[in-house]
């Protein structure tokens, strides 16, 4: 895969499959986690709905689409599934992107 020029993972997978990597029900309240095993900062950005970041006092950060995830580090954004589609999940560090760190959500 190195070669391909694809290295970077989410969930264990590199890069878009033919299934979604989650499927939602429309209108489904989702808690998601992001753990960062890596070394690097990451700009995870989400498709077709806004987020909130979960605070570690379980309060609730402000609406976003794209969160910070630093390395080492986990957060958890909460979102209701309320747009249907299929909704890309990516790093927004386009390199990394391309370089597999890019999934799909469905939401129906
Ligand atoms: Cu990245």
């Amino acid at each position: 895969m190195a070669e391909a020029n694809q290295f970077w993972a989410l969930n264990d997978t590199i890069g878009m499959t033919d299934e979604p990597q989650a499927e939602i029900s429309l209108s489904e309240p989702v808690r998601l986690e992001v753990a960062n095993n890596t070394s690097f900062p990451h700009a995870m950005h989400l498709h077709g709905m806004h987020f909130h970041e979960i605070a570690g006092d379980g309060t609730l950060g402000p609406l976003r689409d794209t969160i910070l995830s630093f390395g080492g580090q986990t957060c958890e954004i909460a979102f209701v599934a309320h747009n249907p589609g299929d909704w890309l999940f990516h790093c927004h560090m386009l390199s990394h992107a391309t370089s597999g760190m890019m999934t799909w959500l469905r939401v129906a």
